[in-house]
């Protein structure tokens, strides 16, 4: 199995768990290991391959108990006590719980008491009035089962760009030993880092198509076989995921990867300017349309200069004025990894993440940069053990000590003190003033009460940007892909206050979230409203997490200069002096 599926499994023994009442910290310790695994840079496979279990027992937030999981569905393919779990619990009733306005005691007790074990036996039942009597639900709970089961069925069908891309690597690594390949490309909306994506498209460049057809289909991931041809196959894999491949040859690598990238949109728009200067664009490559005579393809390059016009990055391809952009020479300058210079939302082991200061900072410099925030929630986020004034006097006092070891070390790495501060349902803030005062970076955000009427919120949020004491607001619209609705918000008021008092917005690059989206960041950039780029880290593999921030800022049209943590430390301190 490979770690995409493997967390899965884990993410499904959790929800499982949950729904039958299992123990919290159980219950928990599974979904961080799902989430780790998820977020894993190596194949569980290979490393257990390389080392067995000896290969697994550096991976952080890996448990005994989990660890033995993992060996079980390498080994075998499948995981007994999943499978356990599954009997008690049908997989209809695991589907309930992405039902908004339904968590996993709700679900339970609907299967129990009304035997409901489906989505579509839910939705009779409350089309039926026959939920509402149930002890805790009422009629209110009854509409919005049906308002979420409608919403579910909108988002079903979409895969996080993360989890997509780890199965495109997998196949990637799977397709790659065939002999005779020369390339495999990520294409489609994957390769246009669109937060969530429909299926995966992936091209192969080499000497023999069979070959690589053949390796593909026989992919133990596999459910079924849509289509199977000598050049494209369509495959569905077990998790549901649809995956297109398509073999080529070298000489229209450039003008399949051009067609296959998208959007349609975009496509649309090249194919009729190239009409237009006579000539015909399809993805075996740019032909003159008198002569036939092909004239590009081998590259994008070259397709998009045979059209007239400079390369277009695949985030900007979503006819979006890109090509206008384009010709007129002002396509937007490409953030780069190597722009970001630290992390201005980073948690520890003080409230909810999994990690010390200490991890955190190594993990930090190990990235590359100059200068992270630990920014841990404040009391008002109680499950997150959230920090009182005592505890986070302490904390400060704690960096400014690590900070002068640094120091003496002779680091240039600089540790700044932050907090998460909850904004609270009237708009105050959840530290004193003193506090905020003397923090180096201050991030708000909303963290209950995301029912709030739209003005209401709004206020709310305008009103902790008012006190002068925010220097980023973070996770500006509070949505969770796949599972909560941003809250409703006049983002545009919010942006006009930011930019009044100084304050940044938040990307935050967790794919989960991707807030701001790319929609919003383009109207920040209107608006010349300041963007941090963060990851919302509770493990030291989060910070990898900033490059879905990156790569969605550039399907906002962000650059550089938007962008706070960009600059280099001492700029940075400037930027967010309080008052
Ligand atoms: P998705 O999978 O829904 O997230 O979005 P895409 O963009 O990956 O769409 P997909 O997988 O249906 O097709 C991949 C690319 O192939 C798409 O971005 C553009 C190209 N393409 C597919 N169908 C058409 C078409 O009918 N016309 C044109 N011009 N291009 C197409
Ligand atoms: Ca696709
Ligand atoms: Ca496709």
């Amino acid at each position: 199995m490979e770690n995409p599926e493997i967390a899965r499994v884990f993410h499904e023994i959790a929800d499982l768990l949950e729904i039958k009442g299992g123990d919290l910290f159980r219950v928990r310790s599974y979904r961080n290991a799902a989430l780790i695994i998820d977020g894993l840079e190596d194949p569980l496979r290979s490393l257990y391959g390389k080392n067995g279990v000896e290969g697994l027992k550096h991976i952080p937030g890996i448990g005994e108990s989990t660890r033995s999981k993992v060996v079980e569905m390498l080994t075998t393919g499948s995981c007994a006590f999943h499978d356990e779990l599954l009997r008690e619990i049908p997989a209809g009733v695991l589907e309930m719980i992405r039902v908004a306005s339904l968590g996993p005691k709700k679900a339970a007790m609907l299967h129990k008491e009304l035997g409901i074990s489906s989505i579509d036996e839910l939705e009779k039942a409350a089309r039926e009035e026959r939920i509402r009597d149930l002890p805790g639900f009422g009629e209110v709970t009854e509409r919005k089962i049906l308002k979420g089961i409608e919403a579910l069925r909108l988002i079903s069908g979409k895969w996080k760009i993360s989890t997509s891309l780890r199965y495109g690597e997998v196949f990637s690594d799977y397709i790659k030993t065939v002999p005779g390949v020369y390339e495999i490309v990520l294409s489609g909306s994957l390769r246009r880092w669109k937060e969530e994506v429909g299926d995966l498209d992936i091209l192969a460049t080499c000497r023999d198509p069979k070959a690589v057809m053949e390796r593909f289909l026989s992919h133990p991931e596999i459910r079924d076989v849509l289509a199977k041809g000598e050049t494209k196959s369509t495959v569905v894999l077990k998790s549901g995921l649809q995956v297109d491949l398509r073999a080529l040859d070298r000489q229209s690598f450039g003008a399949a990867l051009q067609y296959f990238t998208g959007s349609k949109a975009h496509n649309v728009a090249i194919r009729d300017r190239a009409k237009r200067m006579g000539l015909k664009v399809s993805e075996y490559g740019v032909f003159d349309s008198a002569t036939g005579k092909r004239v590009a393809g081998s590259n994008e390059e070259e397709v998009y200069k045979a059209v007239g016009l400079p390369w277009i990055p695949p985030e900007l391809r979503e006819m979006r004025g890109e090509i206008e952009a384009a010709e007129a020479g002002r396509l937007p300058v490409q953030l780069k990894t190597e722009d970001i210079k630290g992390d201005l939302h980073v948690h520890t082991n003080e409230s909810d993440g999994g990690f010390t200061l200490e991890a955190m900072a190594e993990g930090a410099i190990k990235m590359g940069y100059e200068y992270i925030a630990v920014t841990d929630h404040s009391k008002a986020v109680v499950i997150a053990h959230g920090l009182d004034e005592a505890r986070i006097l302490a904390q400060m006092a704690y960096v400014d000590d690590f900070n002068r070891r640094l120091q003496k070390k002779g680091e240039r790495f600089r540790v700044l003190k932050g907090s998460e501060v909850d904004i609270r349902a009237d708009g105050t803030l959840d530290h004193s003033e003193k506090v905020l005062c003397a923090l180096d970076c201050v991030v708000a955000a909303v963290h209950s009460g995301f029912g709030m009427k739209k003005e209401e919120m709004t206020a709310r949020i305008i009103k902790a940007i008012q006190t002068g004491l925010v220097n980023i607001v973070a996770h500006p619209t509070g949505r969770l892909l796949g599972e909560r609705p941003p809250y409703e918000v006049d983002m545009a008021a919010v942006m006009d206050e930011a930019k009044k008092h100084n304050v940044a917005l938040e990307l935050n690059s967790c794919p989960e979230r991707l807030d701001l989206n790319d929609m919003h960041l383009r109207l920040a950039k209107d608006k010349g409203v300041k963007i941090a780029i963060s990851t919302d880290a509770h493990s030291i593999n989060h910070l990898q997490n900033i490059v879905y921030g990156i790569h969605t800022a550039r399907r906002g049209w962000i650059e550089k200069k938007d962008v706070i943590n960009t600059m280099p430390l001492k700029g940075l301190m400037r930027f967010l002096k309080k008052g």
